[in-house]
Parts: C-alpha cells; sequence; structure tokens
C-alpha cells in the first residue's frame, strides 16, 4: 500500500509544490509513500504558525505538558509493532533494529515526563541583606528541526521530546527518504493531546528548506535549530544560525575509531567491531569507521574478523539479519564511489574481491532490485587515505595498525571528527588514558562505537558537531535559556558591588 502524505501546519494539510516517492531500499520497485513537498514559504509559514501556538504552550503548566509526554510514550508502546515495521519497509532496517529504535522513543518520553515536575530553577544567596536571588529556565520559543532518515523516528523524538516538553513549539522537517516513519510518529505525537500548530511537520528538499529558514530566521519566527545530519550541510546550517546570532544544536558525522589493545579479549573485540561496523549496513553516524590495532595482535584480529564479516548475514531486514540494505540511492552511490577509489589502493580482506566482480558488488536477494552491498573490510589503510580521514557512511571499515597507546590515541584523533570511539582492554588504566586523549564525545570500553543509551549526553566534537549535546538532562540547555530575578524587599536601592557591608 502506497501512503500519500503532505505537510501539515497549525493542523491542516499545506499546500505541495512537488512530489517524491519514498521507496522501499529492499525492493526498489515498490513505493512506500507518495510524498507532497512544500517550498520555502510554507517552511516560513509553518514556523509563524508554530511561534502563535507556542504563546499558549508556554502557558500550560510544565508538569500538564510532562503528562502529555507521557500520553505519547504510551501511544509509542501501543503501536510499537506498526511504527517499527513501517521503519523496516521505509528504510531496510532490521526489525529488531527498528523495534529497539521505537523503544528509545519510549525511554525518552520515560525520561522526560518527570522533568515536568522537575524543570528546576535556583534559589541563590545575594551579596546584600533583603534580597533574594533567583534563576528559572524558559522556553526558547520556535525550535527548527531537521533530521535524517538512518534513525527516522528515535533521533527525531531526541529533539521533540525535551524541546516540547519545555515549553516549545516545533517545526520538523524530516528527510524525504524516511518521510512516511516521520509522518506516522507526527500522527501519534498530535494524538497525544498537543494543540495545533505546536508541532507542524513540513517535507521539503533541501535548498527549499534551507531558504524557508533563513527567512524564518530573518522573520525571528525560530530561536533555535536543531539539525542531525553530514558535516557538511551542518556547517552551513552553523553559519546561516550564526548569522542570526544563533547557537544551533548540531549532531553531525563521525569516523569512529575502535583502539584494540594487545591484552584485549579478541572474540569480544570482532563481535563489537562485526557490529559497530555493520550494524545498520554502517549508517549509524556512530558506526566505526577505523579499526586501530596492536600490531602484535593485528594478523590474528584481521582473520578472525574477516571470517566474521564473510559469514554475516546481509539479507531481508524482515529477517533475524546483522544489517540489510542501503537506505536509499544516494547512499549507495556513495559507497559506490568509495569502493572504486579502494580497489586499486588497498588490500580488501573481506568484501566483493574473489566473491563478486569490484564494478558489481551489488548482492541482490530478492530479486526486487534491493539495495544491498557487500560489507567490505579494507586493511592497511593509511593515516593520509580518503578511507582513514573521511565518513563512508556505509558498510566500509578500515584497519591500521599502532605500536603504543600514544600513537593510537593521535591516530584516532586524526580524522578531526569527535562522535564516539571505543577501545578494548582489559587494562583500566589504558582505558582512562584513552579516555583522556580522546576527543570524541562518547568513549566506549569494550563495546560498540554505537548504542549510546538514551539518557547519556549525546553528541561530537570537532567535524561531529558544535559541542551541543542531546539526550539526557543536558539536553534541557539546548530548549531552555536561563534567566535570572533578583528581588530587594529592603525598602531601598541597593547598588551590587557597591553597597556591599565589609567584614
Ligand atoms: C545517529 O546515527 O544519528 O548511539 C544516531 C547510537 C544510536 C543513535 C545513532 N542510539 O548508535
Amino acid at each position: 500500500m502506497t501512503r500519500q502524505i503532505v505537510s501539515v501546519v497549525g493542523g491542516k494539510d499545506a499546500a505541495s509544490t512537488g512530489t517524491y516517492a519514498s521507496i522501499n531500499p529492499a525492493r526498489t520497485s515498490e513505493i512506500v509513500a507518495q510524498v507532497g513537498l512544500a517550498d520555502a514559504g510554507t517552511f516560513a509559514d509553518a514556523c509563524r504558525t508554530a511561534k502563535d501556538a507556542q504563546r499558549e504552550w508556554a502557558k500550560v503548566p510544565a508538569p500538564v505538558r510532562g503528562r502529555v509526554i507521557a500520553s505519547i510514550g504510551r501511544l509509542v508502546e501501543a503501536n510499537a509493532e506498526s511504527l517499527a515495521r513501517l521503519v523496516t519497509r521505509e528504510i531496510g532496517k532490521p526489525y529488531a533494529e527498528a523495534l529497539g529504535e521505537v523503544r528509545e522513543i519510549v525511554d525518552t518520553c520515560d525520561f522526560f515526563l518527570g522533568e515536568g515536575r522537575r524543570l528546576y530553577g535556583q534559589t541563590v544567596p545575594s551579596e546584600m541583606p533583603d534580597k533574594n536571588l533567583f534563576t528559572f529556565r524558559n522556553p526558547v520559543g520556535v525550535a527548527a528541526v531537521i533530521t535524517a532518515g538512518n534513525f527516522p523516528v528515535a533521533v527525531p523524538s531526541w529533539y521533540l521530546v525535551p524541546a516540547l516538553l519545555c515549553g516549545n513549539a516545533v517545526v520538523w522537517k524530516p528527510a524525504e527518504y524516511a518521510a512516511a516513519s516521520a509522518h506516522a510518529l507526527y500522527q501519534i505525537f498530535v494524538a497525544a493531546g498537543l494543540p495545533d500548530g505546536v508541532l507542524d511537520i513540513v517535507f521539503a528538499d533541501g535548498a527549499q528548506t534551507f531558504e524557508g529558514l533563513e527567512r524564518a530566521l530573518t522573520e525571528g519566527t525560530v530561536q533555535k535549530i536543531g539539525f542531525t545530519g553530514s558535516s557538511e550541510v551542518g556547517s552551513k546550517i552553523g553559519e546561516l544560525a550564526g548569522r542570526h546570532l544563533q547557537a544551533p544544536c548540531l549532531e553531525l558525522g563521525g569516523k569512529n575509531p575502535m583502539v584494540i589493545m594487545p591484552d584485549a579479549e579478541l572474540d569480544l573485540a570482532v563481535e563489537g567491531a562485526l557490529f559497530s561496523g555493520f550494524g545498520t549496513a554502517g549508517q549509524r553516524c556512530t558506526s566505526l569507521g577505523t579499526v586501530i590495532v596492536h600490531e602484535s595482535v593485528h594478523r590474528e584480529f584481521t582473520e578472525r574478523f574477516a571470517r566474521a564479516v564473510q559469514q554475516a548475514e546481509i539479507g531481508d531486514p524482515e529477517q533475524d539479519v546483522l544489517a540489510g540494505p542501503l537506505l536509499d540511492q544516494k547512499f549507495a552511490d556513495r559507497y559506490e564511489d568509495y569502493l572504486t577509489w579502494i580497489q586499486p589502493h588497498h588490500q580488501v580482506i573481506s568484501g566483493p574481491v574473489g566473491r563478486i566482480t569490484a564494478d558489481s558488488p551489488r548482492r541482490d536477494f530478492t530479486g526486487a532490485g534491493g539495495l544491498y552491498y557487500h560489507p567490505v573490510v579494507v586493511d592497511g589503510v593509511k593515516a593520509s587515505d580518503r578511507l582513514f580521514l573521511e565518513e563512508t557512511f556505509g558498510p566500509i571499515v578500515g584497519v591500521t595498525t599502532f605500536a603504543s597507546l600514544d600513537e593510537a590515541i593521535e591516530l584516532a584523533n586524526l580524522p578531526g571528527y569527535g562522535l564516539s570511539s571505543s577501545i578494548y582492554t582489559t587494562d583500566p588504566k589504558h582505558a582512562f588514558r584513552f579516555r583522556e586523549g580522546i576527543s570524541a564525545g562518547m568513549v566506549s570500553v569494550n563495546n560498540s562505537t554505537s548504542g549510546a543509551e538514551a539518557h547519556l549526553p549525546f553528541g561530537g566534537n570537532g567535524k561531529s558537531g558544535n559541542g551541543s549535546r542531546q539526550s539526557g538532562m543536558w539536553v534541557l540547555d539546548q530548549f531552555t535559556r536561563w534567566q535570572s530575578m533578583n528581588w530587594d524587599h529592603s525598602g531601598r536601592l541597593q547598588k551590587a558591588q557597591m553597597d556591599v557591608a565589609d567584614i
């Protein structure tokens, strides 16, 4: 069944000026949704509508907003299977992972529903007698949230749930290739009791979104941008926000390293590398980029890793598989581009070579043109290589060696990203030294680079983001602004710094 979906602004369907067909990447002949695309004007309208709705929403007491978040969580839970099935069908994520993704929304709601009864401010001692100082968290206003399609429902919820809880309105622009999943989630949020206009959804291409956002920033109807996507687009968004004196919340790419020490449990490391590198077909921002393995265990590790990769189940995402197809044709093109570059340069130790010709790396399992690709492991990657420095966002993992932990840390930081990282070691000293030296916002010890829990700070540094953090209580600083208040009941003008009594 093909869904017909359009943008919704202020509770009403908005006009479309173009269309996009969202396809099932496991069967590319199947259209999941025909998506009406809006233009920049509709985006800017949505921000104005949201601004009006936000004024009223901010007056709703925070504990009551928390109850709406609780209802969203319950509704998501009640619809978990159908939502996960839709995610699998639209982006090819294995069903178990899609269900996990839906679980992450519920976890996020569980965390924030109670925050409606906290959102603490402070009472602070004054320098002067008979004077009281307070701090308050105020909503920022309207958040424009632009999200990628690899986590079409969980990652948007990291923005939507806290932003709404804090009394903001949200205009959400999801990735077109995940539009049906996004629309289904939008409907659940609205059904939980959000007033019209407090959450608006706009489907638009990149250029129209950017133009619409620029207009909204100029009109003063957007106070916060949340963006998850590539470092390249993130930097453009950052530039635009900066011109309007705004600090966006940016969650960008990663070239996430995994360091394997000589004292590591190798089987565990192989399992971790397999899941980090090829789970979700390597299409998480937290996916493994390069294994940095100690030279003394390099041979043993690569042999075991190559075997594990060759045995991994890649196939129909509705079945129990490690990975399904790539998300969308544009990611498939990118994979093929990397592969073309890799072939003459490197030793591919697991992947198309020897099993399928290099210029035809696709494995079509269904006979219906699924975007299935071989996982590829490339050994002997050098620090100056494209493959070492760039995020591939696909099932390609590089391997390189090191001699000392300091060298490993230097290599791990070299690409200039700083999202996630991992070290396999049985020595806590190594783990802590790695944590101190690594530029990443997230560090795993004896665990995958991917799979952060929903109540820890999530985010990166360098090319991975501007230091903003999502998830957990840290995200409250993105969606509220601190306000201070002083209240003098002395009955006279007490001047700060000037009327402070000496001891
Ligand atoms: C992303 O790919 O943008 O930590 C987010 C993880 C997931 C989120 C990934 N919970 O791997």
